[in-house]
């Protein structure tokens, strides 16, 4: 399998993350994707590959032009109004307040584009989320080109960001912009399967209304994990996307037989729908020591939850999310590939 990656995910690391009322060192963070490569490495998985560069024109045709440019100069402007530390979100607008007004003052702007203020941006973020995106869409040219699959290691990952906000770690979507080359590269319905533990709310919301592009997510329930507001099992797309967003949130200790049944619900409808092409954004939070996540998925259980995805038989990119666990992070990262590999 071709391994796509870029060492400028190194300039994304903030200092800090607001968690449990503390500022903590990130859970998201560069030595992840060190142990990623060390394990590809130990299993003789070398077809590592450097991305291209990055092609705006798919990220503007989903992204919101605005966010663009806030994700593009938020440092700049953050410094030139005498922040001292890194971007945090300190407001955002509530309920009762105007959802459509972008303010002026940076701080301002900072809680419009924002979801979720356990993540701060740096000086580095943009760089990073366009090499992140740039290896999603390498993995993605391979596999146009005929490749059977390729892993985009991605970082920054990117399947809480919406067209229009960052959060929970992510800043640009790169599975949507994968399977957004794949219907401009001919396929016509195009799967994303979504396993990382937390809810892909962002992917699901840039295609809640359309018919061409599934997705299907496994994940802890709304009520009880993050992201909280969306991944309910009754949001099942709206206008001509009604039928092809399916959700699978599960509770607090949730181990392999449910888990893999649930998976093996959303592959039998994303094949019955007629995918022609996948995306699978590869979070391996769903193991039993995630210290932010609560299913009890042991190292083995991704290794056959590749298998099961191998034998849909599709062209297949997976683009690494989460998991934080992170001495396991490579095994059950590399164990989901060779499963796929093996099916
Ligand atoms: O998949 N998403 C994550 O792993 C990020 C969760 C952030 C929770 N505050
Ligand atoms: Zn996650």
């Amino acid at each position: 399998m071709r391994i796509i990656y870029s060492e400028d995910h190194r300039l994304h690391f903030p200092q800090a993350e607001l968690s449990g009322g503390q500022f903590v060192t990130p859970f998201e963070r560069p030595s992840r994707v060190e142990y990623v490569l060390n394990r590809l490495r130990q299993r003789k998985l070398t077809d590592i590959f450097t991305p291209d560069p990055v092609d705006m024109a798919p990220v503007q045709a989903l992204l919101d032009p605005g966010y663009l440019t806030f994700l593009q100069t938020a440092w700049d402007e953050w410094k030139a109004a005498g922040m001292a530390g890194e971007i945090i979100a300190a407001n955002v607008p509530a309920r009762s307040m105007h959802m459509d007004r972008i303010p002026e003052n940076i701080d301002g702007k900072v809680g419009y584009y924002c979801h979720a203020s356990e993540t701060a941006m740096t000086q580095g973020t943009w760089a990073a989320a366009l090499s992140s995106v740039a290896s999603a869409q390498t993995a993605q040219r391979h596999v146009a080109a005929g490749a059977d699959s390729a892993f985009a290691l991605c970082r920054p990952p990117g399947h809480h960001a919406t067209a229009d906000q960052y959060g929970g770690y992510c800043f640009i979507n790169n599975a949507a912009v994968v399977a957004q080359m794949f219907r401009d590269s001919g396929a016509n319905r195009v799967a994303i399967l979504d396993i990382d533990f937390h809810h892909g709310n962002g992917t699901q919301t840039i295609f809640y209304d359309r018919a061409d592009v599934m997705f299907a997510s496994l994940h802890g329930a709304p009520q009880e994990s993050y992201p909280y507001y969306l991944g309910y099992a009754d949001e099942t797309g709206k206008g001509a996307g009604e039928g092809s967003n399916l959700n699978y949130p599960m509770t607090a200790g949730t181990g392999y037989d449910v888990w893999a049944k649930a998976l093996d619900d959303a592959i039998g409808k994303i094949m019955a729908w007629g995918a022609d092409a996948l995306v699978v954004s590869l979070g391996v939070d769903a193991y039993k020591e995630d210290p932010i996540s609560f299913f009890k998925l042991e190292s083995d259980d991704f290794t056959d939850a590749g298998r099961r995805i191998g034998r849909m038989k599709l062209p297949a990119v997976f683009c690494m999310e989460g998991g934080y666990a992170i001495e396991a992070v490579g095994v059950n990262t590399v164990n989901v590939l060779e499963g796929f590999k093996d099916a």
